[in-house]
């Protein structure tokens, strides 16, 4: 008789793998991203899996069987997606209706049937990928708003198991919520984790309004009752890779990239700007703010820039092509009315960058302009400060998005507020150095010791805690 010891399995709709097609056939490239770093001692130990879509479109059975393959051998389990599955769960539902209700665009929210049968059949195919591998007693945490009913079906097929949810990105107020034709479903589908977490403690208030306003469910510190279980709802604030962010800055790489490119800028300030490509991030109300700096403060003209790097993303969907059609003619319009024959007010960048180079622009930086409208966390904001290891530096964050909980002592700003974002960037350029000192230290102590290790580990002790007090309950 074999011995199987239960295992973790993680959950997300991408794997933590880049699986690319070329010429010479697949290349598989791991993530950079922060959720793979954080949860990589997780899925990597013994027996332990990571289940998720690949991020590319097979036809092919005999490709398919390759992936997986390929993917076995680092503790992956592919789920995979059919052209349709793609357009109406993932950009549909997914990226049209859950992404622009959360973040408080509900005028860009579509409202397709179609998409939401789509989302439904696709949380069952992830369901059934996650039971091949899941015995009685696993811990299974999921992650994200694309994967919101998953707790619930993974719970009827196994009662026992211990599941946890985590959502990266906002819970909306109720208001927001109830806008949804389905929003039922989503609430009673997060339910079926034994712990919920979120980034802040005000997502968490929304979720247990909305559960209590929608579904009749009361909480008591946290705790929300069912007829049979309790579910365990908690802000777990999420963190980056401190030490790597440090180590790339401190890198010969990054070091020999800033220098080339302060020699490039002869002597011009620096305020820096870095996001994917999206309304959330409010790119279009940062350009406007640097604008009324140079207007509001004619002395910087000449002496500051806006290095601004939008890594493309989602280009499929409508509001983000012309996002970025706004932006370049935003950019266009302040540099053609600026710029001087040896000096750009903006330097546009519509691509990504290695992490070195990142490394070195966050080095270069004097400001790091984080201004969001609406962000889970903001983990660019994190990695400037880790990034600035002689503790000098300014950042200037929008108090939207979820780090501002944490991030006291950035300079805080309300991003539909153009005339406060000109002017903490004038108080960013003029801070003393010993108040940058003062500040950037705070921030980068809290950021080491909070970092995604002490994040997923936090969140793995809750859940077994949530799981253990459920036993202790049900046997009294
Ligand atoms: C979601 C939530 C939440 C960006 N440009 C380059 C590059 N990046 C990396 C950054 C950072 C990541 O992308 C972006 O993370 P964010 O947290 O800022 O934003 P989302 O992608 O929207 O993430 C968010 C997060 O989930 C985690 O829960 O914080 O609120 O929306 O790590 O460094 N990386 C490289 N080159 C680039 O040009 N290498």
């Amino acid at each position: 008789m074999t011995i199987r010891m239960p295992r973790t399995i993680i959950v997300s709709n991408r794997l933590p793998t880049k699986v690319q097609r070329n010429n010479e056939g697949l290349s598989f490239k791991p993530s950079e991203g922060g959720l793979a770093t954080g949860l990589g001692s997780i899925y990597r130990q013994d027996g332990n899996v990571w289940v998720g879509w690949p991020g590319l479109l097979v036809e092919d059975p005999a490709e398919e069987k390759q992936i997986a393959e390929a993917l076995q051998g680092d503790s992956m389990a592919p789920v995979f997606l059919s052209e349709v599955e793609i357009e109406n769960f993932y950009e549909g539902f997914s990226n049209s209706t859950l992404w622009p209700t959360f973040h408080y665009f509900p005028q860009f929210a579509t409202y397709e049937p179609a998409h939401w049968q789509a989302y439904v059949a696709v949380n069952e195919k992830f369901c059934r990928a996650v039971l091949e591998l899941a015995g009685p007693d696993d811990t299974i945490w999921v992650h994200d708003y694309q994967l919101l009913l998953l707790p619930q079906l993974l719970r009827q097929q196994r009662p026992d198991c211990t599941i946890g949810f985590f959502l990266h990105i906002p819970f909306p107020s109720y208001e927001l919520l109830r806008v949804l034709p389905w929003r039922r479903q989503l609430l009673e589908g997060m339910l079926g984790a034994d712990l919920i977490g979120f980034h802040t403690f005000g997502y968490m208030r929304h979720f247990l309004s909305s559960v209590s306003q929608l579904l009749g469910l009361p909480n008591q510190n946290g705790q929300v009752e069912l007829p049979t279980r309790s579910v365990l709802v908690d802000a777990f604030p999420m963190g980056i890779d401190y030490e790597h962010y440090v180590q790339a800055a401190g890198s010969e790489a990054a070091q020999q990239h800033e220098a080339t490119y302060r020699e490039a800028l002869r002597g011009s300030r620096v305020v820096l700007s870095i996001d994917r490509l999206d309304y959330s991030k409010g790119i279009a109300q940062r350009l406007r703010a640097f604008e009324q700096l140079l207007q509001r403060h004619p002395e910087w003209v000449g002496q500051v820039s806006l290095l601004m790097v939008v890594v493309p993303s989602r280009d499929q969907v409508a509001q983000y092509a012309s996002l970025k059609q706004e932006i370049d003619e935003l950019v266009g319009r302040i540099n053609a009315s600026f710029s001087t024959i040896d000096w750009n007010p903006i330097y546009y960048f519509y691509r990504s960058f290695p992490l070195e180079e990142l490394a070195a622009l966050y080095r270069l930086a004097e400001v790091g302009l984080v201004t969001p409208v609406r962000d889970g966390m903001n983990l660019v904001a994190k990695e400037f400060v880790a990034c600035k290891t002689d503790n000098r530096g300014v950042l200037i964050l929008s108090e939207r998005a979820g780090a501002a909980r944490e991030l006291s002592d950035a300079l805080l700003i309300n991003p539909t507020d153009l005339e406060g974002m000109a002017e903490a960037l004038h108080q960013a350029l003029t801070m003393p150095a010993d108040e940058q000192e003062q500040r950037m230290t705070a921030m980068r102590e809290l950021v080491r010791e909070y970092n995604v290790f002490a994040w997923s580990k936090l969140f793995m002790y809750q859940l077994a805690y949530s799981k253990v007090k459920q036993n202790t309950l049900a046997t009294h």
